[in-house]
């Protein structure tokens, strides 16, 4: 089997990376207005306000607490730089970016929706029209060069209020929230857009509560009932797409790494059982119809009181998704060795550094194979079909005097990775549907908002403190990627 006419090949992207205008057509405010930019040492800050005019920042460390003194409340404050308020500027250029695209032949693109831009502070009864209007014109656009969307309902993008009031994702009155949101959604574009994604990287609760609910208060309950909360909004959604457009298809979205052991010591075999079976089971809950039972055993032995109804798990049982999206950038090495301590780098998940792969910049270890295994590991066990939404290298890009740009540790990567993506396909019969490089157009980065960290096949001229003319410039990879999408995955 080769890959399937009509596969997916495109680029990805989120709002608050990508598109800027962070208070133009009466957007709100989300919690990623707050955060400032950091680099690869220093995590980005969130920023906060007290009444009495002391201004403020807590850290964003994943894994640890995170604090913000009772009495402030997150602010954008000055002399700060916030990197998603311009972003990419694609609310002002998406013309010239989805052309772009269509010049390297994409046939879609994975863009998410400000839920700002449509309910600024989630609670509105009625819709922003300026809003609804601005991704009307985004997806016409998509539509004329024969661009399909696949729209991400939430990348970590909680609006600021919603945190701010009921502490994010952690209360259920989201829930209902979330629902009008995405109906709203659903109803206007209905007959334009037909993949959906609910939540980026839900599993990402774990590490970083407040990056994917908006949580302040990080305690294993609070994470459980946050991820509880999303589960049960993820499949509104898909009840309100079987409503609202059968043609609909509704995927939920996992950060995802195969993890190897980093020696063949049983004890190091069971850890790498218990982190992989964490994810399934995230993944079970939302693909497969509810909670598996032991994880709600093991909420039990750990003292976890979900605040559940039991039509919860009905809905879960009733509306399950269509597809796995994921995103793959490289795996993870786990030990029990204490000795065994040389860190590596990765999004969300660190584990310990692999002697056997170079890494980039940003020290995440470049695994040839992780795309291949991810695919199998995901496929064999849920047997539906899968999406790789997420995939790329982010690294430090030279703009040459003549505007050209050589980055062939990119296309190297890349065709590594969609080598072995094929070979999943080819060789082990895996169901995918797509596949889309992370940042195709630079963007900021998520973890340390830098845009130095770039991930795209188009350059654009903006440093890390929002300094450039923000014109964009094709890389090789842009070439190159537009020969692979021609040849559907033959030409490497
Ligand atoms: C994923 C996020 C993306 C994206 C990517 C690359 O975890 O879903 O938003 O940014 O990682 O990470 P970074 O930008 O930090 O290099």
């Amino acid at each position: 089997m080769t890959l399937k006419k009509g596969f997916f090949w495109g680029g990805a992207s989120a709002a608050n990376q990508y598109e800027g205008a962070y208070l133009e057509g009466g957007k709100g405010l989300s919690i990623c207005d707050v955060q400032t930019s950091g680099d690869k040492n220093t995590p980005r800050k969130v920023t906060w306000k007290k009444e009495n005019g002391e201004c403020g920042f807590t850290y964003m460390r994943l894994g640890s607490d995170f604090l913000v003194p009772e009495d402030a409340s997150l602010q954008v404050i000055e002399n700060e730089h916030y990197p998603t308020h311009t972003a990419s500027d694609f609310y002002h250029r998406y013309k010239e970016d989805v052309a772009l695209m269509a010049e390297m032949g994409m046939n879609s693109f994975r863009l998410s929706i400000a839920w700002t831009r449509i309910y600024p502070t989630g609670e509105e009864e009625k819709p922003n029209e300026e809003g609804l209007a601005f991704y009307d014109r985004v997806f016409d656009e998509m539509k004329k060069h024969g661009i399909e969307p696949l729209v991400t309902l939430c990348h970590y993008e909680t609006p600021l209020y919603l945190s701010e009031k009921y502490d994010g994702w952690k209360d259920r009155r989201l829930i209902p929230l979330f629902e009008k949101y995405v109906r709203t959604v659903f109803e206007r574009y209905k007959g334009k857009v037909r993949y959906y994604l609910t939540f980026n990287e839900i599993n990402c609760m774990e590490a970083s509560p407040f990056m994917a609910g908006g949580i302040k208060e990080n305690t294993p309950q609070s994470r459980a009932q946050g991820s509880h909360n999303q589960y049960l909004a993820g499949a509104l959604a898909v009840k309100a797409a079987r409503e609202i457009d059968p043609d609909i298809r509704v995927g939920m979205m996992t950060s995802y790494m195969p993890m190897y052991a980093y020696t063949c010591d049983p004890e190091d075999q069971l850890l790498i059982m218990e982190r992989r079976n964490q994810v399934f089971d995230s993944i079970a809950i939302q693909a497969e119809g509810g909670y598996p039972v032991s994880v709600l055993n093991r909420l039990k032995r750990n003292g976890i009181i979900l605040d559940d109804r039991q039509e919860d798990y009905e809905l879960l049982k009733r509306y399950p998704v269509d597809f796995i999206g994921f995103s793959v950038y490289n795996s993870g090495i786990l030990s029990t060795h204490p000795d065994l301590n040389e860190k590596g780098g990765g999004n969300l998940w660190t584990g310990l550094k692999n002697p056997y792969t170079p890494v980039n910049d940003w020290g995440w270890g470049l695994d040839p194979h992780c795309v291949r295994i991810s695919l199998n590991e995901l496929y064999n066990r849920f047997h539906k079909p899968l999406w790789i939404v997420e995939n790329g290298l982010g690294a430090l890009d030279r703009f040459e005097e003549d505007g050209s740009i050589h980055d062939q540790y990119r296309i190297d990567f890349m065709k590594q990775a969609i080598a072995s993506m094929k070979d999943a396909v080819e060789k082990d019969d895996v169901d995918l549907m797509g596949y889309e490089a992370w940042g195709a157009i630079d963007c900021i980065s998520s973890e340390t908002g830098e845009m130095r960290k770039r991930y795209g096949m188009v350059y654009i001229d903006a440093d890390d403190q929002g300094n450039g003319t923000l014109d964009r410039y094709k890389k090789d990879s842009f070439y190159w990627y537009k020969k692979v999408i021609e040849s559907n995955g033959e030409t490497l």
